[in-house]
């Protein structure tokens, strides 16, 4: 017999599961945010946390927590909307979980089992931050930061980034593929695979970098091609979003979700991040690649598309919003999924036309005070022709 807290509890679960989720308020024309996020700890079943047995756990207690739910792959798949959510326990170690969603925006529920991925890393320690890529090979991949410690130095915290990759065809049966190799580059975060061949041969978005946390040498978002997915190595990795002073993206930037094909090019939405007094600040950008050459930048508008507001401001990791999914479905609606602050999901819904609009048609980052004042001047000026008519 299940005792009376736990009926207490998965009614207050049911009801998280079920609350339908509307459209906040703040408006700005590109994409609406939601009131509720879609994933938080408290959507973790209550039986991957307590022990149900009152003979074993007579004050109901739980016994493996969970602290956070955040960055989140994303794929579409017969109708339904699936993140493969990265669930950090109470032990800092993080792991995958699929949920299950019939509209995108709301009733995201997991499967009843996390994700066991093949223990084929030994040295490996944590896993986090899986991008889904639904490639024409027929696979979906995942491709995710595989860390393990740094045993090359005298210093405990000392780690090392590398992108993991595994492959499925239902979410359900996991291959482990070798773990990408960047003959020029000594770390990888933030690796995500692109959906199409390029020149016949497989494509990463990838991010160099000299250290675990600083990006150094790394000029922002890379891009490699590599002929064998199984035993993945890239020699030369060539620029597209580059990092720039004085912009959303100085101190680092990655690729976030797997790229969008529209028909003017690959949208792009990504992570920037400055340094400020608080600390590092993440935002979410956007920019496009030619079709052609998805290298190969051909706009960029200027800053962020989505930044960390309200109470997504603070959690674990505050002032911060990072991407690592996004839907298209059949009727060109666009879903956004971002975490706030390392602590939960959220989505954030446009369409495709919207994007390109956004993309193509807002202005690029002049990179100087005086003219961003320029530009604002010549918006205003149209602006009040229009309004005196
Ligand atoms: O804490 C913010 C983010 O930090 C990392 O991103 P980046 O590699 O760009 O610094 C990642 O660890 C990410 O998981 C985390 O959300």
């Amino acid at each position: 017999m299940v005792c009376k807290k736990y009926e207490e509890e998965l009614k207050k679960y049911e009801e998280l599961i079920n609350r339908k989720n509307e459209i906040a308020e703040d408006y700005n024309g590109i994409y609406d945010r939601y009131k509720y996020p879609v994933l938080t700890r408290e959507h973790i079943p209550l039986f991957w946390k307590y022990d149900l047995n009152p003979e074993t756990n007579p004050f109901f207690m739980e016994r493996l927590g969970i602290n956070a739910v955040m960055n989140s792959g994303a794929i579409y798949l017969n109708g339904k909307y699936y993140l493969v959510a990265r669930i950090e326990g109470n032990d800092r170690k993080s792991f995958f979980g699929v949920a299950e969603s019939d509209n995108g925006v709301d009733g995201f529920r997991f499967w009843d089992y996390p994700v066991l991925l093949p223990d084929t890393c030994p040295e490996e320690t944590n896993v986090y931050d899986m991008r889904l890529t639904k490639h024409e090979d027929g696979y979906i991949y995942g491709v995710f930061c595989s860390e393990s410690k740094d045993t090359s130095v005298n210093d405990l915290s000392a780690a090392v980034a590398a992108a993991g990759i595994v492959r499925t065809k239902d979410l359900k049966t996991w291959e482990r593929l070798d773990n990408l190799k960047t003959l020029r580059s000594p770390q990888q975060r933030n690796v995500v695979l692109h959906p199409e061949f390029v020149n016949g041969k497989y494509a990463f978005y990838t991010r160099p970098m000299d250290d675990f946390i600083d990006t150094g040498s790394g000029g922002g978002v890379g891009f490699g091609l590599c002929d064998d997915i199984e035993h993945a190595v890239i020699d030369e990795e060539v620029m597209t979003s580059k990092r720039k002073y004085h912009t959303i993206t100085e101190a680092k930037n990655g690729a976030g979700a797997t790229p969008i094909k529209t028909d003017k090019g690959w949208i792009h939405i990504a992570h920037g991040v400055r340094n400020t007094a608080a600390g590092l600040r993440y935002v979410i950008y956007a920019f496009a690649t030619d079709l052609n050459d998805p290298s190969r930048v051909i706009a960029e508008p200027s800053g962020m598309l989505i930044g960390p507001r309200g109470w997504e401001r603070v959690g674990d990791v505050s002032n911060v919003v990072f991407t690592n999914g996004a839907i298209v479905n059949e009727k060109e609606e666009v879903f956004i999924y971002y975490a706030s602050s390392d602590t939960r999901m959220h989505v954030a819904a446009t369409t495709i036309e919207k994007l390109k609009d956004y993309v193509f048609n807002t202005p690029e980052d002049p990179l100087r005070s005086v003219k961003c004042v320029e530009q604002r001047i010549e918006l205003i000026r149209k602006n009040l022709e229009f309004l005196n008519k």
